[in-house]
C-alpha cells in the first residue's frame, strides 16, 4: 500500500479536492480527508489496473507495478485495503461517502473499466461515454467533493460539476496525446484512433476553454484552480 500510494504520483486529484474547495469559497483544509480518500482509490486502481487479468505491465511510475514488486496476490489485496479505508477516511461525511461510492464504482470507474476490457468501441461518442466513466468520474467527483466537504452553497458545487465534467475529458485527451508514440495509441479506446493528431489538439483547446467559462462564475477563489486546468491543458507527464 505505501509502495504504491508514495510512488511518485502527480497528486492531480488531491489537489482539485483543495483547489475546488477554495473555489467553492470554502477552506482547503475541510477538504484533506477527501483528497486522501479519492489518491487512496485512485491509487488502487492503478494497481489493479497493471495486474497481468487487465493491462499486464510492469512498470508504473519508472519503478516496478505493485505486483511485480511483491507478487499478484498482494497487489490484489493492496489494492483492496487502499479501496476499503478511502472510505473509513471519509465514512463522518455521508454526502462524500455517497459521491464516492457513486463515482468509483460501476456507474463510475469500475463500469467505465469494464467497457475498456471489453474493448470494440465503434465511435467517438461510445469513446466519450467511456472515458468518462472510467477516468472522468473520478476527476469530476474530486472537484465536486472538495466543494461538498467545504460545505459550499450547492449553486457552486453544480458549476463545478460541469467544470468537473470537462477536465475529466480534457484530461483523457491529453493522457492519449502523450500515449501517442505507444501502442495504445492504435487500439479503438484511445482518441488517436479516431481522431488526427491535431483534431485531438483542436478538441483539446476547446474543452479547455469550455471548462474555463464555467470557472467564470466562481470568480477569483478560482484563480488556482484555473490555473491547474492550463498544467494539464498543457501538461507532458
Ligand atoms: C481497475 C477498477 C479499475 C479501474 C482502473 C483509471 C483506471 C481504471 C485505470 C488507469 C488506466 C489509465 C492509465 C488510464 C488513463 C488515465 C489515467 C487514470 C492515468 C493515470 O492518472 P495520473 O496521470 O497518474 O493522474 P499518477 O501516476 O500521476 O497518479
Amino acid at each position: 500500500m505505501r509502495y504504491a500510494l508514495f510512488g511518485g504520483g502527480k497528486r492531480i486529484r488531491p489537489q482539485l479536492a483543495m483547489l475546488g474547495a477554495e473555489a467553492a469559497g470554502g477552506n482547503a483544509t475541510a477538504a484533506i480527508p477527501w483528497a486522501m480518500a479519492i489518491e487512496m482509490v485512485h491509487t488502487y486502481s492503478l494497481i489493479h489496473d497493471d495486474l497481468p487479468a487487465m493491462d499486464n505491465d510492469d512498470m508504473r511510475r519508472g519503478r516496478p507495478t505493485c505486483h511485480r514488486a511483491f507478487g499478484e496476490a498482494n497487489a490484489i489485496l493492496a489494492g483492496d485495503a487502499l479501496l476499503t479505508e478511502a472510505f473509513a477516511v471519509i465514512a463522518q461525511d455521508p454526502a462524500l461517502t455517497a459521491l464516492l461510492a457513486q463515482a468509483a464504482g460501476g456507474q463510475g470507474m469500475v463500469g467505465g473499466q469494464v467497457s475498456d476490457v471489453k474493448g470494440k468501441i465503434k465511435n467517438l461518442s461510445e469513446l466519450e461515454r467511456m472515458q468518462a466513466a472510467k477516468t472522468g468520474a473520478l476527476i469530476q467527483a474530486a472537484v465536486m467533493g472538495g466543494a461538498i466537504a467545504s460545505h459550499a452553497p450547492s449553486m457552486r458545487i453544480e458549476v463545478l460539476q460541469k467544470f468537473g465534467r470537462a477536465l475529466g475529458l480534457l484530461f483523457q485527451l491529453t493522457d492519449d496525446l502523450l500515449d501517442a508514440d505507444q501502442d495504445r495509441a492504435r487500439d479503438s479506446n484511445s482518441f488517436l484512433h479516431h481522431m488526427s493528431a491535431e483534431k485531438v489538439l483542436e478538441r483539446r483547446d476547446t474543452v479547455a476553454d469550455e471548462a474555463r467559462s464555467f470557472l467564470a462564475h466562481l470568480g477569483s477563489a478560482a484563480a488556482p484552480l484555473l490555473e491547474l486546468t492550463g498544467r494539464i491543458q498543457k501538461r507532458n507527464q
